[in-house]
């Protein structure tokens, strides 16, 4: 006989989480990061109907297609992913969305679209993964790469790189995390708690290419990432479902609610950090690039600030369940919006 398979509290097995088989080079850091989201969706008890999922372009934007099969997908032009993401998440504020971008999607031809995305708090879990390099197209710097970062055949950047995460603070973003893809238990609790967020949740994470970026000079390689991951907490999630934090006792920690009643329990591990104060964070990152220091963690954190459809006032409902006299307007409400331009 066999042995019946673990479930979640949907019932679920970890297979209703997973997708097609992965073609990116074996070791990619981006198949790890697949693995979590699975784990962190399956964890969370997501319906994997429930959820959307959208990309662009790169290595990186391919993976959707390797986790939550049956959940609805779409992959867009490349950078042009938080567009496809602001219309069906608005019409469909039901759905649970998640992004999947890389560090050239987002930092070079989608940093437009990127900037007005995290403005706006739309209710979506964005992941880049950043490799410092364009995997997809062989290797060129990206906009990430940092300055002295060499190639595989040995130039040397010259840019000044694009720090997604504190550009995400300036701009107002409610959850920005860092993370690496070898911290997989860091990352899956990043993970879950983006999930329950109800805005959007910037999620960087040093994904290395085995490929074109993992020699000695690159700075998003993974011995240089191991070597200089510097966790500014140790984290713990507890979701609404669940009553105890086992994983990080109360004591000298700082727990921070969301409005559902999941709470983030953050313990400090021997530096003063506070994800909820915006200066401090932001200087402890530009802080880190001198010291060489990669931050890992939930470096910024506001979850009382409204998502983006309670900003536009509307129902919090999927247009296409509402009946017509919503969301059609009536006769006499045109007849005043004519009258009005006479
Ligand atoms: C409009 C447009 N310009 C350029 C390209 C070529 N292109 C494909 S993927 C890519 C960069 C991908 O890099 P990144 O987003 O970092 O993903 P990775 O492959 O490293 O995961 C580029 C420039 C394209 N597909 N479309
Ligand atoms: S080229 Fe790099 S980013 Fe693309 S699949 Fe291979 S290792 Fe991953």
């Amino acid at each position: 006989m066999s042995a019946i398979p673990k479930t979640n509290r949907l019932g679920l097995p970890k297979a209703e989480y997973e997708g097609g088989k992965s073609t990116l080079c074996l070791g990619c850091g981006h198949d790890v990061i697949t693995k979590q989201v699975i784990n962190a969706f399956y964890e969370m008890g997501v319906p994997p109907y429930q959820v959307a999922k959208f990309s662009g372009i790169g290595c990186s934007s391919k993976t959707p297609a390797y986790f939550l099969n049956r959940a609805w997908g779409f992959n867009g032009v490349h950078g042009r992913m938080p567009s496809a993401a602001t219309g069906a998440l608005v019409a469909n504020p039901e759905l649970v969305g998640i992004g999947v971008s890389g560090d050239g999607d987002t930092a070079s031809i989608g940093i437009g679209q990127f900037v007005h995305l995290v403005r706006r708090n739309l209710p979506l879990v964005y992941i880049v993964e950043d490799n410092g390099v364009y995997g997809l197209t062989k290797g060129q710097f990206s906009a990430t790469a940092d300055v002295g970062a060499t190639r595989k055949k040995g130039d040397v950047n010259e840019f000044v790189p694009i720090d997604l995460c504190s550009l995400a603070i300036e701009l107002g973003g409610t959850f920005v995390a860092r993370s690496f893809s070898g911290d997989m238990k860091q990352l899956q609790t990043i993970l879950e708690a983006a999930i329950a967020h109800k805005g959007t949740s910037i999620i960087d994470v040093i994904s290395p290419c085995v490929t074109f970026n993992d020699h000695e000079g690159s700075t998003k390689s993974y011995k240089y990432a191991k070597e200089h991951e510097t966790p500014v907490h140790d984290v713990g999630f507890v979701p609404y479902f669940e009553d105890t934090l086992a994983e990080i006792p109360a004591g000298d920690t700082k727990d921070v609610a969301f409005p559902d009643g999941s709470v983030l329990r953050f313990r400090g591990v021997g530096r003063d950090y506070d994800p909820t104060d915006k200066e401090k964070a932001l200087r402890s990152i530009h802080e880190s690039h001198g010291k060489q220091e990669i931050l890992t963690g939930i470096l910024y954190l506001n979850p009382a600030k409204p998502g983006f459809s309670e900003v536009l006032g509307a129902t919090g409902k999927s247009l296409v369940n509402l009946p017509l006299d919503v969301v059609r307007p009536s006769r006499e409400a045109l007849d005043r919006v004519m009258e009005s331009m006479r």
